[in-house]
C-alpha cells in the first residue's frame, strides 16, 4: 500500500479527494500523522500557499504530502476574494459569514461571473537523491456564476452560492460525484492521481489501448 498525506484541516476537501484516489494509494490526514496544528498560509498566491502548506508538513514530519489551496475569483469584485477566500469576512470566519459578505457585495450586480481555482502542490515524492525535495504542481478551475441566494445542503464553503456553467443547480445541490466530475478540485486531483499512478507503475498508462 502506498501512502501520502493530504495537508488540510478542511474535512470537505478531504472527503472529495479521498473519493477520487485509487484504492492502492492511502490518503492520510493530518491527525493520522499526529499533526494538530494550523498550517501556515501567508503567501500572496494560491501556488505559494499550496507549496507553503505542503513544505511545512514535509519538513516537520518527513512524509510525502500534498496541499490544496483554492480561491473563488469574482469578476465584478476584481477577482476578490481570491487567495483570501477563507478569510474574506475576517480571520477564522465561518463559511456562512463569507457567503453573507459575498452576497452583500454583489447586491444589485447583474454581472455575477466567477471561478474557483485550485492549485495542488506535492512535495517529497520524486527526486529523492537531490538535496532539495521536489515539488510538482497540478491545477484545476471551473467557471460559473454567483447565485442571488443560497441553495442546497451538500458540499462546504461557498458551494451553496456557486452555480457551475452548464448547470442550474449550485454545487451544494449536486451529488458529491457530480461536483467532483466538473469541479476545480476534481480536475486538479485527476491530474495528480494520473501522475502518481505513473510513478507507481511507469508506462502503465501508455500501454493502455486508446
Ligand atoms: P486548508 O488550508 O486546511 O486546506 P482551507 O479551508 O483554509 O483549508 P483554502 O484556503 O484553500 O482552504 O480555502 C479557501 C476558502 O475557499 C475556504 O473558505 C474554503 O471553505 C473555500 N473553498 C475551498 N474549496 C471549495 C469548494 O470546493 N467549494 C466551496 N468552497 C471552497
Amino acid at each position: 500500500m502506498h501512502r501520502i498525506v493530504f495537508a488540510t484541516n478542511n474535512q470537505g476537501k478531504m472527503r472529495e479527494v479521498r473519493q477520487l484516489f485509487p484504492p492502492e494509494i492511502e490518503v492520510l490526514s493530518l491527525s493520522d500523522i499526529g499533526c494538530l496544528e494550523e498550517l501556515p498560509e501567508t503567501g500572496a498566491t494560491l501556488a505559494e500557499n499550496s507549496l507553503q502548506k505542503a513544505r511545512y508538513i514535509f519538513d516537520k514530519y518527513g512524509c510525502p504530502c500534498f496541499a490544496d489551496d483554492t480561491g473563488l475569483e469574482v469578476d465584478a469584485l476584481g477577482g476578490r476574494p481570491g487567495v483570501y477566500s477563507a478569510r474574506y469576512a475576517g480571520s477564522h470566519a465561518h463559511p456562512a459569514d463569507n457567503i453573507a459578505k459575498l452576497l452583500y457585495e454583489l447586491k444589485g450586480e447583474h454581472h455575477r461571473k466567477a471561478r474557483f481555482r485550485t492549485v495542488i502542490t506535492v512535495v517529497g515524492l520524486t527526486n529523492a537523491n537531490q538535496f532539495q525535495p521536489s515539488c510538482d504542481i497540478f491545477e484545476g478551475e471551473v467557471s460559473g456564476v454567483i447565485a442571488e441566494s443560497t441553495s442546497g445542503e451538500a458540499g462546504f464553503g461557498y458551494d451553496p452560492v456557486f452555480i457551475p456553467t452548464g448547470e442550474n443547480r449550485t454545487f451544494s445541490e449536486l451529488t458529491p460525484e457530480e461536483k467532483n466530475r466538473i469541479s476545480h478540485r476534481g480536475k486538479a486531483v485527476r491530474k495528480l492521481t494520473g501522475w502518481l499512478n505513473d510513478l507507481i507503475s511507469p508506462g502503465a498508462s501508455a500501454q493502455q489501448p486508446g
